[in-house]
This record gives C-alpha cells, structure tokens and sequence, in this order.
C-alpha cells in the first residue's frame, strides 16, 4: 500500500475520531439538561444487557451520569486530538441539553451554548465538527408521556430539534447525521435495541417487529423532513445516513445459505433502502402487508420520503456475521435470518466476540456502493479491548494498532482499486468512554486512556496510548504510513 502508484486518499480526507455525548459528556443533569433515556440505564454486567430503569434515580450505578466529564474537560480533550491532527472530531448533541423535556417550545440556551463553545474550540484547531442528531438518547419525558418513536407526535419534537440545532450551527457544523445505526433495532428483541434506538419498552403482548416498524417508518419520515430542512437553512450541508453495517455471510456455498444471508442483508439494510431510495423495498412492502401489521403510514408520508434522500451514507463498522440455512427455515425469511449467526472458522474474535474482519470492511464499502452510489463515511470503527495503564503510565496498545492497521489498508484499497468515494475515517471512541452496550469503563476503544475503572477507581486523568502515536503519524502521512 505504501506504493504511490496505487495510493489515492484525497488531500481533504477526514481523519478524526467519533464518540456520542452520552458516552462521554457526564454532567448529566447540569445548565438545565433534562433526563435522556441513557441516564436511565444502568452499568450491564458481563454479557448481560445494561438494565433500563423507571428513571427512579437512586442507589443504581448510572455510569453515563458522570462518564469522563468531557463537558468540562472538553478543551484539554480536544487539544490532544489536535495534537494527533484530526482534521474532523464526530460527536452528538444530547436532545435533552437543547430541550430538556423534549416537548417545550423554547430550547435550552445554556446547553446551545456549550455546543457553541465546543464547535468554536474544535474550529480553532481546524477540526470540523461532524454530528449526529440522535444518537440512542432523546429525552426521558418523551418516553414517559408519548411512548417514544411508537408516537407520530415524535416526528414534530424531532424536526423542531434539528430545525434549532441547524440554524444555530448553520456556519459551524458542515457534516450531519440524524439517527445514529437507525438499523440496530432490527434486533428488535433485545429491549436494549428498541429502547435505546427509539425509546420505547414493549408492553405485555404488544407485538416488538411491528413497533420496530412503526418507530422505524416515523424515523425515516423525520429523517428525510430533517434533510429537507437542513438544505433550507444551509445548502451545502450534508446531511447523512448511519447504519451499523455487519456484512452478513453464506457459511458455504451451498445456494440455501446463499439465500439466506442476502435475505438477512435485505432485513438488516432497509432503513438505508428508504433514506437513500426515498421509497420502500419491495420485499418489505409484502411481508408489511403478510403480516396485516396495519402500520400508521400514509401517502403524505411517502412523499415525504421521496423528497428527503440523504447525502451522503455514514456507517460504523466493527465486524462481519454468517449463517447456514436450516430443515425448519420457512420460505417467508423473517427476523430469524438476521440473528441466528454461525462462528466463522476464519475469523479471530475481540474479548466480547466480535469477529474481525478487516477484508470485510472492503467487502461493505463496495456492497454499499453498488446499493447506494453516495460518498461513504466510515464513521465508527475500533476494537473494544482491556488496556493495561503501566507504572511509567504508559499503555502499550499493539492490539488496536493491528486492528486499526489492517482495517485502514482494506479502506485504501477499496478507494485505489473499487473506486469508492470516501469522505473520512472517524475510529470510534477515540477517547475511552462508556461503553454503548455494556455501560463499562473497561471495555475501551481510545487512542487517549482515561483513568477510571468499573471497580469505582476514578481520576479522569488522561494518559497517551501507544496508538496515540501511531494515529498521529498515520494522520501525518495521510495514510500512506501505516
Ligand atoms: C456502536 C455505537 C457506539 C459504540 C460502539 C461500540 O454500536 O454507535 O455508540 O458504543 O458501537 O459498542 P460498545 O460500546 O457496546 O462496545
């Protein structure tokens, strides 16, 4: 790769690195923020789902309430990512900063002004800030009193954020997304997903695949109003899409196993059909109407769709997946197809089985390519590890560094050899954070550790990673030093 003949980022790439602010910010319930759904869930224990509370805020071990106080240590953070040369930094606004409750009709001027500040330092250093709009978090009241995204009334609260938001930021804030991995609730039947994508908790005997699919048809309609309404107040954003994308394999060549995994593609991707589309697919068009789901979508919505497509697709990227058709698999292929996944034999794991694949990586980028044709933006990507803080407080990473290493060699071959328009590259939690899907502290991800532990040991001390060093030179050499 180091041959120049074949090396192709543009001078413009943006390198940086992506968090979201409940994982990172703290100060959960300062300058007026309301409660979001994230302060309501508690630390998981290993291998078991975080615990989503009534929002009775006592005795529990909340870990994003404080997480590493990024709201006030934000100047000294940003510097460090500076130092390492980002060209763009990818965070979110908490919703329940700007609007506590989420259904006032006056936002909250102290949380626009941190974001101002925030975006302000980061533009000092010429790092562009790149955000999402919701990212698992909304504010809690909209759970307690609409339900959340089963609601239509949400697609209102939502457009009247982002209608704040991008007028406020209009000449700061250039990159948008509005849902971060919108397409994670297709695992509608681990609470988690539904609630932290959409805020809702299914009632005994309520159906979770038809509520996925009324949240999600609310979602993609506030989404494309969102685009619209960002393009009004500035044209030249670029407002994207972001899905979690998970390559789904065959695990052999037999055709009931080819089949299988396309139609767990189809399940998993159709959240990106209707944003970039403007319109849905047909095979969920069918199994909306097999299933007499009577879902609330009307033709004014559709035509809200067609008009609202977005600019660009965001996606993270961590690993892939395969599954093998079965004797009782159904000639209908359902929610089934895209979880019940077969360890692949080729593949090494992370420490919370996630099968790395950088190739796939390569794989995803030319499948969404030949699906959507946008410019793409890896907008999450890294390897969940435990890191060990030395005496000489150094942390010796070379895990990371292979993984972020290889994965970035697929990126520049895909861009060389599959002409792939890629915008930028944001590996995720570039600063150790809370973990999204575990609420721990130990499972990290950063080039900057940050000293706290799940056993309640806490100085928020920041200390450089070996990665830290190395991101810096790849940055440096844009990408050619790897
Ligand atoms: C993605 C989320 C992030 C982040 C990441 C790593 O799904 O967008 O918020 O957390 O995954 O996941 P985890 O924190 O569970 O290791």
């Amino acid at each position: 790769m180091e041959n120049s003949k074949t090396f192709s980022l543009n001078d413009h790439f943006l390198w940086g690195g992506a968090v979201a602010a409940h994982q990172l910010e703290g100060a959960w319930n300062v300058d007026g923020k309301g409660i979001s759904i994230a302060d309501v869930m508690t630390q998981g224990a290993n291998g078991v789902e975080r615990k989503i509370t009534d929002g009775v805020l006592d005795g529990e071990n909340y870990p994003n309430h404080e997480a590493i106080d990024f709201y006030h240590l934000y100047p000294e953070d940003i510097k460090l990512f500076a130092e390492m040369g980002f060209k763009c930094f990818r965070t979110s606004i908490a919703w329940s900063r700007i609007f506590p409750q989420g259904d006032e009709d006056l936002p909250n001027e102290a949380g626009l002004k941190f974001y101002d500040d925030l975006f302000d330092t980061c533009l000092k250093y010429g790092i562009k800030p790149v955000i999402t709009l919701s990212h698992f978090e909304m504010p809690y009241h909209l759970v307690q009193v609409y339900g959340g995204w089963r609601n239509r009334k949400m697609i209102g609260f939502f457009t009247k954020f982002a209608r704040v938001v991008f007028e406020r930021y209009k000449d700061k804030v250039e990159y948008w997304m509005t849902f971060n991995e919108i397409n994670n609730q297709t695992s509608y039947d681990m609470t988690f997903s539904l609630f932290t994508n959409s805020g809702i908790l299914a009632k005994t005997g309520e159906d979770p695949e038809k509520l996925m699919y009324q949240a999600g048809h609310y979602e993609t309609v506030a989404s494309a109003l969102a685009v619209q309404i960002g393009h009004q107040i500035n044209p030249n954003f670029k407002i994207g899409a972001m899905i979690a994308m998970i390559p789904i394999y065959p695990a052999s060549s037999k055709p009931a196993d080819i089949f299988k995994a396309e139609k767990a593609m189809q399940i998993r991707y159709w959240f990106a059909d209707v944003q970039v589309n403007g319109r849905y697919p047909d095979w969920l068009v069918k199994y909306q109407q097999n299933h007499h789901f009577d879902l609330d979508i009307t033709l004014a919505d559709l035509d809200v769709l067609k008009s609202g497509p977005v600019d660009y697709l965001g996606f993270s990227y961590y690993m892939s997946a395969s599954v093998a058709a079965s004797e009782s698999d159904e000639p209908e292929y359902g929610y089934k197809e895209n979880h019940k996944f077969v360890k692949n034999p080729y593949l090494a794991a992370s420490d919370w089985g996630w099968q790395i694949d950088p190739q796939g990586l390569r794989y995803a980028m030319n499948w969404l390519n030949d699906r959507y044709h946008l410019p793409q933006f890896i907008v999450e990507n890294g390897l969940g590890a435990i890191d060990q803080l030395e005496d000489d407080q150094t942390i010796h990473d070379a895990y990371r560094i292979d993984y972020l290493r290889e994965h970035i060699r697929q990126m520049e071959l895909a861009v060389a050899y599959d002409g792939i328009n890629l915008i930028g590259y944001t590996p995720w939690g570039c600063i150790d954070l809370v973990s999204a899907g575990t609420g721990q502290m130990d499972k990290r991800y950063g080039f900057i550790y940050v000293d706290k532990n799940d056993a309640g040991h806490s100085t928020l001390k920041r200390y450089k990673k070996d990665s830290f060093y190395w991101y810096k030179k790849v940055i440096q050499s844009n990408g050619r030093d790897l």
